[in-house]
This record gives structure tokens, sequence and C-alpha cells, in this order.
């Protein structure tokens, strides 16, 4: 039986979602546990439901939603009160590609880990990641894609990001990306969930330091 957080972001119940992560909450989950075990599977259930039909468009996004409520509630547990941030990210969903949580999931672990984050949101054209990273000094672009159509704009983003000869570190990541693939395109690193993307880039600086 799955957990009543899971049900209820699977059925879009989004009325529900706060008291069920409260409950998490009381019972000694982490939130990044919460993320780990409940929220990464209940769109998992999601995606497996849209593969064979039994969800459709408007079905993931209000399960999406019910998602998001969870997340409010979580975000300022995952960002640790912290010293004086060390580095500065910009992330964002490369251009033609609307999915979010993922990135969103990953710039909170970013946040957790002590990083100004520059979120650009979605569908991001690769100028923009280039002149965010320029305005803001940062020291990494995190660049996401969730659709197989999307994964020819981040190869496009890095290159552009290359020519313009901007110092900064580059990590990709999104369902259809694999380590494979982030090499071919010339980044810097890949991350295959959002907690290891915070060790993912934290390696990748601090080996630039
Ligand atoms: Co879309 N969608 N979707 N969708 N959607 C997928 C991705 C899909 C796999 C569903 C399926 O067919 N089973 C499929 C893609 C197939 C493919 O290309 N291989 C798909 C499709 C086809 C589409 C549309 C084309 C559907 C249509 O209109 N016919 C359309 C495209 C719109 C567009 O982008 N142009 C579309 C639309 C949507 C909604 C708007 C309805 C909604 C998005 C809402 C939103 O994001 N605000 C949606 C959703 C919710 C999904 C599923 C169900 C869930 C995605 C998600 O949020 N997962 C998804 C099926 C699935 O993945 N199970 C699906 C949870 C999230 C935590 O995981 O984003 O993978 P994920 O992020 C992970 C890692 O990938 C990684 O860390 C995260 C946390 O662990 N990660 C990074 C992500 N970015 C990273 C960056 C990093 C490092 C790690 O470094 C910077």
């Amino acid at each position: 039986m799955e957990h009543p957080l899971i049900q209820a972001i699977v059925a879009g119940r989004r009325k529900d979602v706060p008291a069920l992560v409260q409950q998490c909450l009381d019972a000694g989950e982490s939130a990044a546990a919460i993320v780990e075990n409940r929220l990464v599977p209940a769109m998992s259930v999601v995606g497996e439901k849209f593969k064979c039909n039994e969800f459709f468009v408007p079905e993931m996004l209000i399960a999406a939603r019910a998602m998001n409520e969870a997340l409010k509630i979580l975000e300022p547990r995952l960002v640790a009160a912290g010293v004086k941030p060390k580095y500065t990210a910009v992330i964002g969903t490369v251009q033609g590609d609307l999915h979010d949580i993922g990135k969103n999931l990953v710039a909170m672990m970013w946040k957790g880990a002590n990083f100004v984050v520059i979120d650009l949101g979605v569908n991001v054209p690769a100028e923009q990641f280039v002149a965010a990273a320029r305005r803001h000094r940062s020291n990494l672009i995190g660049l996401s894609a969730l659709l197989s159509t999307t994964m020819p704009a981040m190869r496009e983003t890095v290159k552009t990001i290359r020519d313009a000869g901007v110092a900064v570190k580059i990590l990709v990541g999104g369902a259809p990306i694999t380590a494979e693939f982030a090499r071919e395109i010339g980044a810097d690193g890949f991350a295959p969930d959002a907690s290891s993307a915070a060790d993912a880039a934290l390696a990748l600086l601090q080996g630039a330091a």
C-alpha cells in the first residue's frame, strides 16, 4: 500500500498535501527524505500511468501542482540557514522544455548546499544562460531537460556557453540525460538526481578552486 502522501499527489488532491507532509515531518522524516521517498516516487507513478494511457496531460499537471504544494512546505527546510554562500549558480530548463519539477528540486538542493541560485525558469534560450552567468558572475550553470526532443537544445546551449567563453562549470541532468551524453556534448558533469546534483556541483567547484 502506497504512503498516503504518494496517493494524494498521484490523485492530485492538493488540499490534502500540506497536512500529510506535516505528518511525515512530525514522524521525524527529514525534508530530503520526504522528497526522495514520497515526492519522487509519486511522480514515477504518475509517469507510469501516463505511459499506459491511464493518465493524460491534465492529470499529470494536477499531480504536479499537488507535488508543488509539498515543495512549498519543504523548501525552507531544505534550504539550511547558512553562512555566507560561497558559490553562485544559474539554473534553467533548456529551450522548448516546460518541465520544471526536477529542476526546482535541484535548485533547492543547491540552496541547501549554501549556493546563491539564480533560477531562469523553463524554456530558456541559450543566450539567456550566458547573459545571466555574466551578470551574476556565476561559477556554475545547471541545465535540465526532460524530453528526448530537447536534448539537442541542451547540446546547443552547452556549445553557446563554451563559444561565449564564460568561465563556468556546466552540470546537466534530467530523465533522458546520461553521463555519456553529458560527456559527448562537452558538459563538465552529470547528476541523475537532485541530491547527487548537489554533491556533483560541489565536487566540480571544489576541484576548480
Ligand atoms: Co511531461 N513528459 N510532457 N509533463 N512529464 C515526461 C517527461 C514523459 C517521460 C512522460 C512519459 O511519456 N512517460 C514524456 C517524455 C518522453 C520523452 O521525451 N522521452 C513527457 C511528455 C511526452 C510530455 C509532453 C510532450 C506531453 C504532451 O503534451 N503530449 C509535454 C511537453 C511539454 C514541453 O515541455 N514542451 C509534457 C508536459 C508535461 C506537464 C506540463 C503536464 C507536466 C510538467 C509540469 C511541470 O514540470 N511543471 C509533465 C509531467 C509532470 C511529466 C512527468 C509525469 C513527471 C516529470 C517530473 O516532474 N518528474 C514525466 C514522467 C516521469 O518522469 N515520470 C513526464 C519528477 C521529477 C522530480 O523528476 O524531472 O526527472 P525529473 O528530475 C529528477 C532528475 O531527472 C534529476 O533530478 C531530479 C530530482 O531527482 N534532474 C537533474 C532533473 N534536472 C536536473 C538537472 C541537473 C541534475 C539533475 O543538473 C543541473
